[in-house]
């Protein structure tokens, strides 16, 4: 493990620990376990998040300090968790930048090492699987309440124990988060089986608008009025990406939500053949060969046009 950044927990006493917006079971799983395990070494851990934290993961145990606004305050490292590049952690990211030495824990294939310590490993299955090592180089010992955190973690970035990050690594990890007092299948409960019934009408508006192409590629919108017209919002079309992935054939899926007329983003996933990531990074983003973003200006026909360019540039037609 990074001696270095062993010695700034050690040394330090007053943390901001931080993730990306829109986050995602690993990053706020991640971000919780990481806080609660600096609580039990005598420190002190602020967690600042951008965004609420999505109500599929309301039910992960927090830390006592959550704040969702750049907090003031001196701070002897700030460590950001699961971003590829420090503009992810959204707006004050710059501020943050200049706080402190700053700790880049990642996964991703894009990372910019960004970080005064980059603690960057795109081997690992999920932020929380390197934050299990840290922890177990520091010497904690995993209680329940970081289990779950750590559990949910590496459990949703495998997409279930599914995907190709899922390694011997992943599934040790899990078994030991079971030894610690996690229960598999009240954590799947939460995250995949306690929705509210507006994700279904708003899958429901996304599936009239499923395209493939050359039958290797599958894309669908999500639009402003979409989520109007079923009361919702983007944290309810997470997941809808890889429900498109499961079509047979299919390559690469793509979801593309509307931000604002001329702004979209853009979901992409794949199962091995496409290299996502680097797609992605085409674009400006970034993310893993088999689960990537990015966004892209222009109108949502503008926006498909250029992602079909980029991932069939010899042409592809829509099939009937
Ligand atoms: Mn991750």
């Amino acid at each position: 493990m990074n001696t270095r950044a062993k010695r700034l927990i050690e040394e330090g006493r007053s943390f901001l620990l931080t993730t990306h917006i829109d986050p995602d079971g690993d990053a706020i799983g991640s971000v919780f376990a990481f806080a609660m395990a600096l609580g039990t070494l005598g420190k002190e851990a602020t967690v600042y998040l951008r965004d609420r934290i999505p109500y599929r993961y309301e039910f992960l145990p927090a830390p006592a300090r959550v704040v969702h606004a750049v907090p003031e305050g001196k701070y002897d490292a700030i460590f950001v968790l699961d971003c590829g590049s420090l503009f992810r952690v959204g707006s004050g990211h710059d501020r943050i930048g200049a706080m402190a030495p700053i700790v880049n824990i990642d996964h991703h294939d894009t990372n910019d090492h960004f970080g005064t310590v980059n603690l960057v490993d795109p081997g690992a299955s999920s932020t929380g699987e390197i934050i299990y090592r840290l922890l177990k180089s520091l010497k904690v010992k995993v209680d329940p309440d970081m289990a779950v955190n750590l559990y949910t973690a590496v459990f949703t970035d495998t997409g279930s124990l599914r995907y190709d990050n899922t390694s011997l690594e992943a599934f040790k990890i899990c078994e030991e988060m079971v030894k610690a007092g996690v229960r598999p299948s009240w954590v799947a409960g939460m995250v995949y089986e306690s929705h509210p019934k507006e994700r279904f009408l708003l899958l429901g508006e996304v599936l009239c608008t499923l395209a493939t192409y050359g039958e290797r590629i599958a894309m669908a919108r999500v639009t402003s009025e979409m989520f109007e017209r079923t009361g919702t919002n983007r944290e309810f079309s997470d997941g809808f990406v890889e429900f498109i992935k499961e079509i047979r054939g299919v390559e690469v899926a793509v979801l593309i939500r509307e931000i604002d007329k001329q702004h979209h983003k853009i979901s992409m996933r794949g199962k091995g053949a496409v290299d996502v990531a680097a797609v992605c990074n085409g674009f400006g983003g970034g993310g893993h060969r088999n689960a990537a973003g990015c966004r892209i200006e222009g109108t949502m026909e503008e926006a498909e046009e250029k992602i079909l360019r980029a991932l069939a540039p010899e042409g592809c037609t829509k099939d009937g």
